[in-house]
C-alpha cells in the first residue's frame, strides 16, 4: 500500500498523503499518467469534431480513426493563400483626420460612416490558413469489428485504435513527432501477414500525384483569394516500411499486402522561408525530411518524440481527484455540468497545455485561430489571427503553466509586425513606431480588415507588446528586454503621435478606434467608431508603464522615460458609471442587459493587472459590477476570459460555474466542447482551449498585485488537489497541496532571488516565513501607479466583500528550493 503512495507522490512531484489516501488508483505507475490523460472513445469521429489532434508545431493531423478507412486529417503551419502582401490603405489619411473631426464634435453617425470608407485595398481581408489534405489507409472488409477503442494520450502525444475482427486484434498508433518532423503511422496485428491496406494522399489543393520509387507524392499550391495569387507550394510524400509482405506503389497509392507490420512516414515541405521571401524547394525540404526519419525505427523516433514532449508536459502536475475510468471522454463532457468529476477540468486543463506544445513550437508560426488543425479551404474567419482577443488568449497559458519557450512564434511575429506596421502607421496615421489593425496572417498584414466597423480598431501593438513585458516579469530575461525593447518603445512612439485631446476633459485619448466589435448606438445606424474606449486607455496605460520601466531596467532613454510619464497622466481615468459598472466607452453609455462577447472594458482586470481588490476596491467592485451584467454563456473563448476574469475577482466557485457552462455538449447560440475536447464557438476556435487553462491556473495562483495569491479562487469543489510547477512572475516555481481547501504544503524554487511574498486566505505559520510589513521590495513586483478613477455613484456603494487574508516574506537566493508544511 504504502508503495502505492510513494509512487503517485513521486508521480505528482510531490509526497501527497492527503490526496493519496482518498485515491483509489489501482493502475501501476507506469500506467498511472496516462490514465489521467487519456481522452478516449468506444467509436470512430462521424466528424472532424470528433477526429483527435496531433500536432509538432508545423505539421497537424487529425485522426478520425475508421476501421474500414483511416483519415488523418493533414496540416502544415505555412499552406495559406495568397502570398507576400500588405493590405495597406494607401488612400486613408483624410478619412482619419474627418473621422476624428467628427468624434470631437460628437457627430458619431456622421463618423461612422466616414470610416465605412476604410474597407482594405482589393477587399483583401487576409488570406486564410488551408488544410493540406488528408492521408487515407484502406483497409477492404473491415466492417463488423468488435472491441472498438481510440484514444488520444496528452501524456504521451500519441493516438491510438484498437479493435477485433475474425480473432485477429489490429492496432494503429499515430504520432507527429517533433524530433524527426515526420507523421508516422504504425500498423501492427495479433497474428503475422494480416496487415493488408492501401495507403493514399489526397488534397482539394492538389495539383498532381506522382510516385518516386517507392514514395507517393502529392504537390499542391495555396489558393488565389481576394484579388491575392496563391504563391504557396508544397508537397506531401508518403513512404512506408514493412516487415514481411510486400507493396506496389502507383498514383493510386501504395497497396501493402500480408505484412506483419507496416510503418508509414509521411513528410510535408513548403517554399515558404518568411512573411517576405517564398525561396525554399518545397520537394527537397519534403524529402529530406522523409530520407533523415526514414533511417530511424519506430521505437527510436517514439523514443525520441516522447522524450522531447515530455520534458514540456510533466513540467506541471495537477490533481484534482480520481479519474472516471469507466466512461468515455464524451460521456464525461455530456455529465460534467451535474456530475461531481473535477478530475475532467485538470484533463481540460492539461488539455490546453498540449494543443499549445503540439501548436506552438520556437520554428513554427503562432497558434491561428484552431492552431495548427484546420480541414478546409476557408476556416471560419479564414483561420488567420484575431489580435483584438484571440490571438492573446492563445498564449494567456504560456508563463504560468511553464511554456514559456513555446511564446518564440508570437514573439517573431510580433517582429515581423513592427516591421509590416511601420508603414501603417506612417501611410495611414502620418505616425512614427508601428501598428496593426484588428487581425493578421502569416503575411504579416497590418491594414484595416472586415471594413470599419469591426477592423478599424488600432490597438494591437500595445497589447502585443503587452506578452513581451510579462515574458520579461516572468523570466527576468534581460537579453530578451534588450532584444524586444526597441519593439515596445516603437508601440509607444506610435501612441506619442496619435494620442488626441478630447474636448470635454482634455484628456489624451486613441482616435478613431473600437471597443472591440462593439457598438454604442444600435440599430440602422449602429455606430462602433469612437474615441478614448476604455480598453485602449488601460492599453496605452499598460504600454507606457511597461516601456517606462523597461528603461529603467535597462538604464536607457530616460527622456522618453519622462515624455511617457507626462502623457500617461493626461489618458482618461476608470470611470464608474451610473449602474455602479466600470465605463465601456468615455460616456456613461453602458446597458445593463447588453450581453455582447467582448468585455474589452475588462483587460484592466484582467489579463491587465490595473484593477487591484486591496488597493483599487472601488474598480474592482465595478469590474464584477460589468460582469455581472454582461452574464455568463456567451461564445467559447468569451467564456474562457470569465473564468480568468471571476478568478482575478476571487470568486472560484462563479469562474468553475463557467467551466461548466464551457465543458458541456456544443448548443445552439453559445459556445461549448465538441467531443474531442476542442472548445466551441462554435464553430471550433482554440483560444477557448487556452483561455480556460489559464483560467484554471489563475484560480490556483496569481502573482500580479504585489505578492504571489496561492490559491485565490478555488471553488467548493475542488477541496482536495495538488498542483506543482506553475509559474509566479519573479521566476518562482510553485507547488501546492491542499485538503479540506486548506493549504497543507507549499514548495517554491526561485530561479531569481529576491523577495517572495505570499498572500493566502489562511494563516501560514512557518519559521521560514515572516509576515510581510513594508512593500514588496521584490523588483518583479514593482507597484503601478495608476490615476484615480472617476465615481459617478458613491463610493460606499462600491465596497468589495474580499476574502481575510494575510501577507508573508520569504528571502529567497536563486536557485534554491523552499518547502513550507503548514500546521
Ligand atoms: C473576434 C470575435 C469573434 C471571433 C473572431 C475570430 O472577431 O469577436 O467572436 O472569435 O474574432
Amino acid at each position: 500500500m504504502m508503495k502505492k503512495y510513494l509512487l503517485f507522490g513521486l508521480l505528482t512531484g510531490l509526497f501527497f498523503p492527503a490526496v493519496a489516501q482518498k485515491s483509489k488508483l489501482t493502475v501501476k505507475a507506469t500506467e498511472l499518467g496516462s490514465q489521467r490523460y487519456r481522452l478516449w472513445y468506444n467509436k470512430p469521429a462521424a466528424n472532424w469534431n470528433e477526429a483527435l489532434p496531433l500536432g509538432n508545431g508545423n505539421l497537424g493531423g487529425m485522426v478520425f480513426g475508421n476501421a474500414a478507412q483511416e483519415r488523418i486529417q493533414l496540416n502544415e503551419g505555412t499552406i495559406w493563400g495568397g502570398g507576400p502582401n500588405n493590405n495597406l490603405d494607401s488612400a486613408a489619411a483624410p478619412h482619419v483626420a474627418e473621422v476624428r473631426a467628427l468624434l470631437a464634435q460628437k457627430k458619431y453617425v456622421e463618423a461612422q460612416q466616414v470610416a465605412s470608407k476604410f474597407l482594405g485595398p482589393n477587399g483583401n481581408s487576409g488570406m486564410p490558413y488551408q488544410l493540406a489534405g488528408n492521408l487515407y489507409i484502406n483497409f477492404l472488409g473491415h466492417t463488423d469489428v468488435t472491441d472498438y477503442y481510440r484514444d488520444l494520450d496528452i501524456s504521451r502525444a500519441i493516438a491510438t485504435v484498437s479493435y477485433t475482427l475474425n480473432g485477429v486484434q489490429y492496432k494503429r498508433e499515430c504520432l507527429t513527432s517533433f524530433t524527426d518532423k515526420v507523421l508516422l503511422v504504425r500498423l501492427t496485428a495479433s497474428k503475422p501477414r494480416m496487415i493488408n491496406c492501401q495507403v493514399k494522399l489526397q488534397s482539394p489543393l492538389s495539383k498532381s500525384i506522382t510516385t518516386n520509387n517507392n514514395d507517393i507524392v502529392l504537390a499542391g499550391a495555396g489558393s488565389n483569394h481576394e484579388n491575392q495569387q496563391g504563391k504557396i507550394k508544397f508537397n506531401v510524400i508518403a513512404r512506408t516500411k514493412l516487415s514481411g509482405g510486400s507493396q506496389v506503389t502507383d498514383t493510386a497509392g501504395i497497396r501493402i499486402s500480408n505484412a506483419d507490420t507496416a510503418l508509414i512516414y509521411l513528410s510535408i515541405g513548403t517554399n515558404f522561408v518568411n512573411y517576405k521571401s517564398l525561396s525554399a524547394d518545397p520537394y527537397q525540404s519534403a524529402l529530406n525530411t522523409l530520407n533523415a526519419a526514414y533511417k530511424n525505427s519506430y521505437s527510436k523516433i517514439y523514443n525520441a518524440h516522447l522524450k522531447f514532449y515530455q520534458a514540456y508536459f510533466n513540467r506541471v502536475n495537477l490533481n484534482l481527484g480520481d479519474v472516471n475510468k469507466a466512461e468515455p471522454t464524451d460521456v464525461r463532457i455530456q455529465k460534467f455540468a451535474t456530475a461531481n468529476d473535477p478530475q475532467l477540468a485538470e484533463l481540460y486543463f492539461q488539455f490546453g497545455r498540449y494543443l499549445l506544445i503540439s501548436s506552438s513550437q520556437p520554428n513554427s508560426q503562432p497558434a491561428n485561430l484552431q492552431g495548427i488543425w484546420n480541414g478546409e479551404l476557408k476556416g471560419p474567419w479564414d483561420s488567420k489571427y484575431t489580435v483584438n482577443i484571440n490571438t492573446e488568449m492563445n498564449y494567456w497559458p504560456s508563463e504560468v503553466t511553464q511554456l514559456t519557450e513555446l511564446n518564440t512564434p508570437l514573439f517573431n511575429m510580433i517582429t515581423d509586425l513592427s516591421q509590416t506596421g511601420k508603414s501603417t502607421a506612417k501611410v495611414m496615421y502620418g505616425a512614427r513606431g508601428w501598428m496593426l489593425h484588428h487581425n493578421t496572417d502569416i503575411w504579416r498584414i497590418t491594414g484595416v480588415v472586415d471594413g470599419a466597423f469591426w477592423g478599424l480598431w488600432p490597438t494591437a501593438n500595445a497589447w502585443l507588446c503587452q506578452h513581451l513585458w510579462e515574458h520579461y516579469l516572468y523570466t527576468g530575461d534581460r537579453k530578451f528586454l534588450q532584444q524586444y525593447y526597441p519593439i515596445m518603445k516603437g508601440a509607444a512612439q506610435y501612441f506619442i503621435d496619435v494620442l488626441q485631446k478630447e474636448p470635454d476633459h482634455g484628456w489624451l485619448v486613441v482616435s478613431p478606434s473600437v471597443s472591440p466589435e462593439h457598438e454604442y448606438i444600435g440599430g440602422k445606424n449602429a455606430v462602433s467608431v469612437t474615441a478614448g474606449a476604455t480598453m485602449d486607455n488601460q492599453l496605452v496605460f499598460g504600454l507606457f508603464s511597461n516601456v517606462i520601466n523597461a528603461s529603467a531596467a535597462l538604464h536607457t532613454d530616460q527622456a522618453l522615460a519622462d515624455t511617457l510619464k507626462m502623457l500617461r497622466a493626461k489618458l482618461p481615468p476608470m470611470q464608474v458609471g451610473q449602474y455602479g459598472q466600470l465605463q465601456e466607452w468615455l460616456d456613461d453609455v453602458d446597458s445593463k442587459t447588453d450581453n455582447h462577447r467582448h468585455v474589452s472594458h475588462l483587460y484592466g482586470l484582467f489579463p491587465g493587472n490595473q484593477i487591484s481588490p486591496f488597493s483599487q476596491p472601488q474598480l474592482f467592485t465595478a469590474a464584477k459590477n460589468s460582469l455581472l451584467y454582461r452574464g455568463d454563456v456567451s461564445t467559447g473563448w468569451s467564456m474562457a476570459w470569465k473564468i480568468n476574469l471571476w478568478a482575478r475577482l476571487l470568486d472560484g466557485n462563479h469562474a468553475y460555474k463557467l467551466i461548466k457552462d464551457q465543458i458541456k455538449p456544443v448548443g445552439r447560440g453559445s459556445g461549448g466542447t465538441y467531443p474531442n475536447f476542442f472548445d466551441a464557438h462554435p464553430p471550433f476556435q482554440i483560444d477557448g482551449n487556452f483561455g480556460c487553462t489559464s483560467g484554471i491556473a489563475e484560480m490556483l495562483l496569481q502573482s500580479h498585485d504585489s505578492a504571489l495569491y496561492l490559491l485565490p479562487a478555488l471553488p467548493d469543489d475542488w477541496s482536495e488537489g495538488s498542483v506543482s510547477g506553475l509559474v509566479a512572475r519573479g521566476g518562482f516555481k510553485v507547488s501546492l497541496v491542499w485538503h479540506n481547501h486548506r493549504i497543507q504544503q507549499i514548495k517554491i524554487y526561485s530561479a531569481l532571488g529576491g523577495n517572495c511574498r505570499l498572500r493566502a486566505n489562511q494563516q501560514l505559520s512557518s519559521a521560514i516565513l515572516k509576515k510581510a510589513v513594508q512593500n514588496n521590495n521584490n523588483p518583479y513586483y514593482k507597484a503601478e501607479t495608476i490615476t484615480k478613477p472617476v465615481l459617478k455613484v458613491p463610493a460606499k456603494d462600491l465596497a468589495a466583500n474580499l476574502p481575510a487574508n494575510w501577507l508573508y516574506d520569504l528571502e529567497t537566493k536563486p536557485g534554491k528550493t523552499y518547502v513550507i508544511q503548514v500546521k
